[in-house]
């Protein structure tokens, strides 16, 4: 791969790292691609349990992914565009169902189409370096890549209008105070950080974190009722497994229970 590395550690923990930093990870259509690729590959080790927790970041000091790529962008006809588009589309739709947790460790500028793949990620955490902006209505475009939409569902639709009508850039304690990101550390402390957070929602049982994610996507924009009867099959689903009745038997009998297998 051009554009991406992928380092597995420890405890079923995998680091994907967006590498383009001479364009600050710009999200051309050789990074797309690549995420595509990558990620379907990726799911297939979350499909088994081999990967359990993914971290998504970016290459150098400065960035995260300063954005889609604009030198790209700038003559493309609306068709390219709607191209171009369709393919962040699916790369944004692969995180947001990929099979295991996806971790943003966000170490500096996440603007435009960096912010949007932030937010197909389950949990955002940052650096102090890192700053986050929906420059696009300052070029002439909107946040295509459903970052209007996620925004408003993660912070409400004050805070998101604001950050896509004025494309003011906040800082990491800003994105705190509004629960755009969960934590926020000293740079040097953001990887050792997302690692541990990894290694502790891999300490769980496989199946239950893939079913837990994937009710709660599901929930999403039901009413209550309707999202709270989503739980009950997977909730069921649970008992068919080997790591349930271990972690409740290792309870009941007061010893640890044994390594979870994601059976
Ligand atoms: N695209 C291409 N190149 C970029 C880039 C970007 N978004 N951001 C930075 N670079 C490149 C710069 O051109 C520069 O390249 P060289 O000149 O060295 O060749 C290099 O990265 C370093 O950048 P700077 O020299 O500008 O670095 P500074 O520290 O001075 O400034 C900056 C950093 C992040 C403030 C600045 O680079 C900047 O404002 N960048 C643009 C940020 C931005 O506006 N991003 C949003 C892009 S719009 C769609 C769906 C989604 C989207 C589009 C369509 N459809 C559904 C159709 C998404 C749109 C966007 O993301």
């Amino acid at each position: 791969m051009k554009y991406l590395l992928y380092e597995e550690k420890d405890k079923n923990v995998g680091v994907l790292t967006i590498n383009r930093p001479e364009a600050l990870n710009a999200l051309n259509s050789g990074v797309i691609a690549e995420l595509q690729t990558c990620l379907a590959e990726l799911a297939k080790k979350a499909e088994e349990h081999s990967l359990r927790c993914l971290i998504l970041t970016g290459a150098g000091e400065k960035s995260f992914v300063a954005g889609a790529d604009i030198a790209e962008m700038r003559s493309m006809t609306v068709e390219e565009g709607r191209a171009f588009g369709l393919e962040g589309d699916k790369v944004m739709e692969a995180l947001e169902d990929f099979p295991c947790p996806v971790i943003a460790a966000v170490n500096g500028f996440a603007l435009g189409g960096g912010l949007e793949l932030t937010l197909s990620c389950d949990i955002r955490i940052a650096s102090t370096k890192a700053s986050f902006a929906l420059p696009e209505t300052g070029l002439g475009i909107i946040p295509g890549y459903g970052g209007i939409q996620r925004l408003s569902r993660l912070v409400g639709a004050g805070f998101a209008k604001e950050m896509v009508y004025t494309t003011n850039r906040i800082k990491a304690d800003a994105a705190l105070s509004i629960g755009l990101v969960n934590h926020v550390y000293e740079p040097e402390a953001l990887m050792t950080e997302a690692i541990a957070l990894a290694e502790k929602i891999t300490s769980n049982a496989p199946c239950a974190i893939a079913a837990a994610k994937k009710v709660a996507n599901a929930s999403v924009g039901l009413e209550l009722s309707k999202s709270t009867r989503l739980e009950n099959p997977a909730f069921g689903a649970c008992f068919a497994t080997e790591d349930q009745k271990e972690a409740m038997a290792a309870f009941v009998e007061k010893r640890p229970h044994s390594p979870f297998t994601g059976k």
